[in-house]
């Protein structure tokens, strides 16, 4: 990810280490850019063919990105395997039955190239199961002001919103480490000297019990900590936000991506416009800074629909404001299945390389309004 020269890099690691297994993280597929979409598969295909050009062991995928896409980007990338989901059970199970030469059949979301799924993937229904990544692996840079260490509390998403990919790559249930476990891990980064967290959870509020009793353990503990979250704009109350600001919460991520309840319902969304405004409003009243998130063109957007939420996310006078344009297209969702039956992809499309909806009749008028939009408001970003 961050090597000038990854080759030899991978050489040097490789000739050092010889492996007997290579385990390779894909975390993005592309940078869900419309406009400019850059593909960072061709990128991860070098690192495969370098790691076999160099080596006769056997490579393993899994990730975020790898998970969306677990047959065709095993193809695509040429490696012998993939884990799709989580990787803690399943990656050592693997490497245990390829080191006692037993049948990988049994070990859950385990594909084979060119041999489909080997068996049905599981999920670790309580996440205190599972290892917090390890303390020990790495060490902090010397900038650590820079730093926002990474935290998960919770895995998987219910609510099945027509155009995400997190239930393929989390499941549909939700499943949770305990407060304990994550505040016990906050303090060993805070004795090491780090200061600013991210919550990774795709919706950190929900279930907002959740979310209040990991503040609390927080604000007991005294931590002096400063720490960014992404929420859902539901499920948000005063006492959730009163505490999320005492127990040191910066700023936060709003996906509202409309301002039209019309375009909300069409994407299945579960709040309106009205309850994101006030809970934008909380959130500024504790002094917790707001970043939004706008994505247009969807299905059933129009001029009208735009102006309305172009409208709205002004009104709520946001820190920061992020907007997409053209909705990137994933497998096994509502949005695949409209692209398909509007024509604008073809029904075995594997959509692995970047496919985007763009509503029919907004493909020049848009990227113009959003520019403009942009251009006059220095806090937005297109
Ligand atoms: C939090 C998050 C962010 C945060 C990151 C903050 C931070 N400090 O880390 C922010 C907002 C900055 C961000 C930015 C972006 N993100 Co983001 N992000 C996520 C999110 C919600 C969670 C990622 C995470 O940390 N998970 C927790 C860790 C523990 O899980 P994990 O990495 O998946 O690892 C587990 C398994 O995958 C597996 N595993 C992982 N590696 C391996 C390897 C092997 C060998 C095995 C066997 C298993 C295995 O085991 C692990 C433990 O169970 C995911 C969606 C999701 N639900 O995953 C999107 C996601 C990864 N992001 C995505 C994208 C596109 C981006 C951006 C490009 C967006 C943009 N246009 O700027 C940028 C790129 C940033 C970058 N430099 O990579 C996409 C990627 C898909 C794609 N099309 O490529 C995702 C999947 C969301 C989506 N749309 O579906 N992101």
């Amino acid at each position: 990810m961050i090597e000038k020269d990854a080759q030899s890099a991978l050489k040097e690691t490789i000739e050092g280490f010889r492996p007997d297994i290579i385990g390779i993280s894909v975390r993005n597929i592309d940078d869900q850019n419309m406009e400019n979409p850059r593909f960072l598969l061709d990128r991860a295909k070098e690192i495969v063919s370098g790691c076999r050009s160099l080596s006769k062991a056997k490579i393993v995928l899994g990730g975020a990105g790898y998970s969306i896409f677990p047959e065709r980007a095993l193809s695509f990338l040429g490696a012998d395997m993939g884990i799709q989901g989580e990787g803690e059970v399943a990656f050592p199970a693997l490497i245990e039955r390829i080191e006692q030469g037993t049948a990988l059949s049994g070990v859950g979301g385990l594909f084979l190239r060119g041999k489909g799924l080997q068996c049905k993937r599981q999920y670790a229904k309580n996440l205190d199961t599972l290892p917090l990544p390890d303390t020990g692996l790495w060490s902090l840079p010397s900038q650590k002001e820079d730093l926002w260490m990474p935290v998960q509390t919770r895995r998987g998403c219910p609510l099945n919103c027509s155009y995400c990919s997190t239930g393929t790559i989390e499941g549909r249930m939700i499943r949770k480490h305990s407060p304990e476990a994550i505040v016990r891990w906050i303090v060993h980064w805070r004795k090491a000297g780090v200061r600013h967290f991210y919550f990774v959870d795709n919706t950190f509020n929900l279930p907002r019990s959740h979310a209040k009793e990991i503040c609390r353990k927080l604000i007991d503990h005294g931590l002096d900590i400063r720490w960014w979250s992404i929420l859902y704009p539901a499920h948000v109350d005063e006492e959730l936000v009163d505490l999320m600001s005492k127990a040191g919460c910066a700023q936060v991520s709003i996906g509202f991506e409309s301002g039209s309840e019309r375009i909300l319902r069409n994407l299945n969304k579960r709040f309106t416009p009205k309850g994101v405004r006030l809970i934008s409003e909380m959130l500024s009243d504790h002094g917790i800074r707001r970043m939004g998130f706008l994505l247009f063109g969807s299905p059933g957007e129009t001029w009208e629909s735009v102006e309305e939420s172009l409208v709205f996310a002004d009104s709520l006078r946001l820190d920061t404001m992020k907007i997409t344009l053209g909705v990137r297209i994933y497998p096994d969702t509502a949005l695949a299945r409209i692209a398909a039956e509007e024509g604008m992809i073809s029904p075995q499309d594997d959509l692995l390389s970047p496919r985007f909806y763009l509503a029919k009749g907004l493909e020049d008028w848009l990227p113009k309004t959003l520019k403009k939009w942009n251009t006059t408001r220095p806090h937005w970003m297109l």
